[in-house]
């Protein structure tokens, strides 16, 4: 019988190959001063990287990371002592072990250790990563119909929601004369910070004015804008990593080499020196979020949508279909580029040509399956902006509404197939999925009729035309009708 590898963990850090990488300080010497909502592979890949350099130098920021309903990511990196391996795919593999995790915890089954260490005082920044439905937005700000929502402001102190433990959180600090912690959205919606306040200080002010006032006062909400392609653990990784590692490790996590952060420098509880890990803060992160979601986001979901129709599997693959790549890249140099309000200073052509590059990394096996989750949500943030800023300047919009066309056409055969939707409004998507006809004008209203996406474009005469057109234009939906279109388009 041969022995088990043993499991990554403090003790069996010293005995890792030499070529991989692992904390540059004491983790005992460590304290925790940062919460994050959100324990996904994103922030493990991300901000957790960043902080893993800055424990070296400040070792008051380590991180107690809280998924807030699924128990699975503690489970895997609690027996490892918060350790898990970092995979950095360039042309050469390197592998780093963090260690800026100290604590684990799952908010749904241990909501008061949550809520204690929020009111920690040593605990000074919360951050997010909970994806743009983990929000409860809708299109006036906090969706108050949402069932988190309404859980949550029935008992505020047994919160579900990331909102819900943020206003706990201060709350309880207001209540014990504890100064604030900052928090900081570092999810892909442009404005994070502003509509985190805006939705906190709604909340706040059902469960109390006096603690919506303190907060409006007292706290700082920074704007950030967040970059690495992150591709989802699969099985593939899982084994490279224990073969190198010569011992397991439950959940490593994957990323380019590419990694980007720029954060507002507003924060109400003294920060982390960011810019020694090349954080990059500024006065105003003036358009980089709105930049990096409409250039590199919107591309890719129009990838994901077009792709899958096309059977493709992969970013990379979908770069190397000639209509599909040829008509993504015109879509961002002649319909996106010219719509942005772009930062001072920002040149839009050397910005695109880094990203074609990235997506055209064939290291990289993201899957487009993973990318096309949660379009009601990305949709509006990454595509409909550009489409309302065109409109209000007059300018054209008939490509860009092919990759909506595309979205509307890949929930019919998601619906038509029987496949589930992952999307919050998976339940009416499926539903006008499979009452659809494949007749433009009744199949478009039906899905225009989504206020929650739509509006307010979906009153705009020239949108319902252009995306009627579009969704014509990809005629069967089938390889070759799409690729079709898209040469004709581009
Ligand atoms: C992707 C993003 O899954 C998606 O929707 O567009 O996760 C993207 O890879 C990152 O934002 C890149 O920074």
């Amino acid at each position: 019988m041969t022995a088990r590898p043993a499991r990554l963990r403090n003790a069996t850090l010293d005995a890792l190959p030499a070529a991989v990488a692992r904390p540059a300080y004491d983790r005992d010497r460590t304290s925790i001063g940062i919460v994050h909502l959100g324990a996904g592979a994103f922030h493990r890949a991300h901000q957790a990287a960043y902080l893993d350099e800055l424990l070296a130098v400040d070792p008051d920021w380590a991180i107690c990371a809280v998924s807030l309903h699924s128990t699975a990511v503690r489970d895997a990196l609690r027996p490892q002592d918060g350790l898990y391996t970092l995979v950095r795919i360039g042309e050469r593999e390197t592998l780093r072990v963090i260690g800026a995790i100290r604590e684990l915890l799952c908010a749904r089954d241990e909501g008061a250790a949550v809520l204690a260490r929020l009111a920690n005082p040593d605990t000074r920044l919360v951050t997010l990563t909970v994806t743009e439905k983990g929000y409860c937005l809708g299109a006036d700000g906090l969706d108050f119909d949402h069932p988190d929502i309404a859980h949550d402001l029935a008992t505020p102190d047994a919160p579900r929601s990331a909102i819900g433990y943020v206003v706990a959180g201060l709350a309880r600090r207001r209540a014990a004369g504890i100064a604030p912690y900052t928090v900081l959205s570092c999810d892909n919606l442009a404005d994070n910070g502003g509509r985190l306040r805006r939705a906190a200080l709604q909340y706040a002010e059902r469960v109390e004015p006096g603690l919506a006032q303190w907060i409006e006062a007292e706290v700082a909400f920074p704007r950030s804008m967040v970059d690495s392609i992150t591709p989802a653990t699969d099985d593939a990784l899982r084994a490279r990593v224990t073969a190198q590692l010569g011992c397991t490790d439950a959940w490593p996590v994957q990323r380019e080499p590419y990694m980007q952060w720029v954060v507002e420098d507003r924060f109400c509880n003294g920060r982390p020196p960011l810019e020694r890990a090349g954080v990059t803060l500024s006065g105003d992160i003036a358009g980089h979020d709105r930049a990096k979601l409409r250039l590199l986001n919107a591309p890719h979901s129009a990838l994901a949508y077009l792709g899958s129709l096309m059977g493709i599997e992969t970013v990379a693959d979908a770069m190397r279909a000639p209509a599909l790549a040829a008509f993504v890249e015109t879509l961002m140099r002649a319909d996106i580029a010219p719509n942005l309000a772009a930062p001072a200073g920002f040149d839009a052509r050397t910005y695109i040509d880094a990203i074609l590059a990235r997506f055209r990394n064939p290291a990289i096996r993201h899957l487009l399956s993973q990318i096309a989750w949660d379009g009601s949500q990305k949709l509006p943030v990454r595509l409909l902006g550009t489409i309302a800023d065109a409109l209000a300047a007059g300018r054209p919009i008939d490509r860009l509404c092919l990759p909506v066309a595309g979205w509307l056409r890949f929930v019919v055969r998601q619906a038509r197939a029987g496949t589930a939707l992952v999307d919050p409004l998976d339940e009416p998507l499926t539903a006008i999925g499979r009452a659809a006809t494949g007749e433009a004008r009744r199949d478009v209203d039906a899905f225009l009729a989504l206020d929650a996406v739509f509006a307010p474009l979906s009153a705009d005469p020239r949108f319902v035309d252009a995306l009627r057109a579009a969704y014509a234009a990809l005629g069967d939906a089938g390889p070759a009708a799409i690729a079709a279109a898209l040469e004709r388009a581009t």
